[in-house]
């Protein structure tokens, strides 16, 4: 059902050692603008590059139909492990930050995007801030976030307990297609394989 033997798994980079309290957090990537699946993978690239931050895994590309407005491309999708000894709001303004240096465009709300980086879950947290919601909200609705997230960690939960396994066939109606599978270098730079 899902490419589990596509995902890829790294050891931290030589050099790159987190020695303050870290947590493994799951971001979801998404662009239907400007060449999406090049914007998916400098997204994936800029991720292992953030500061106190390390990537641990990236599942294949995928592409999906759009959820909101249809008359809109559709999108391409991913989700990145990384290890961060950010707080979650100092990854949020990373993230944000990393959105804007993409030329980031929102024409409309659920609207074409050139970058999407969401966190999706924070270690084991569960955060109730006016600016970020962990886990995402509607990640369990989402096909296109699920299955390369369960690409990634077949075994991943929320924080109350819940499989995502189980949320998964309730989004099986969504259409989403393998688009390609990433290669990761000696340098933890990934490139379509
Ligand atoms: N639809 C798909 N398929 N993929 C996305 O990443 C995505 N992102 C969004 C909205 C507009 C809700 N729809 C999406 O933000």
């Amino acid at each position: 059902m899902f490419a589990t033997a596509n995902a890829h798994h790294r050891a931290a980079p030589a050099g790159k050692s987190l020695t303050m309290q870290s947590h493994n957090v799951y971001i979801g990537l998404g662009s239907n603008l400007d060449n999406p699946t090049q914007q998916v993978i400098d997204g994936i690239n800029a991720l292992a590059a953030l500061r106190e931050t390390q990537l641990l895994a990236t599942s294949s590309l995928y592409a999906s139909a759009p959820i909101g407005p249809q008359d809109q491309p559709p999108f391409i999708n991913a989700v990145a492990l990384i290890k961060t000894a950010l707080t979650p709001i100092a990854l949020l303004d990373a993230l944000q930050a990393l959105e804007q240096d993409a030329g980031r465009v929102r024409k409309r709300h659920w609207g074409e995007r050139t970058l999407d980086l969401d966190i999706l879950l924070f270690g084991e947290q569960t955060i109730e801030h006016p600016r970020l919601k962990v886990p995402h909200p509607f990640m369990c609705e989402r096909r296109f976030v699920l299955e390369p997230l369960l690409e990634v960690s077949p075994h991943a939960h929320l924080p109350n307990g819940t499989a995502l396994s189980q949320v998964l066939p309730e989004t099986l109606t969504q259409e989403i297609w393998h688009h390609c599978t990433l290669a990761l270098d000696s340098l933890g730079s990934v490139a379509p394989q």
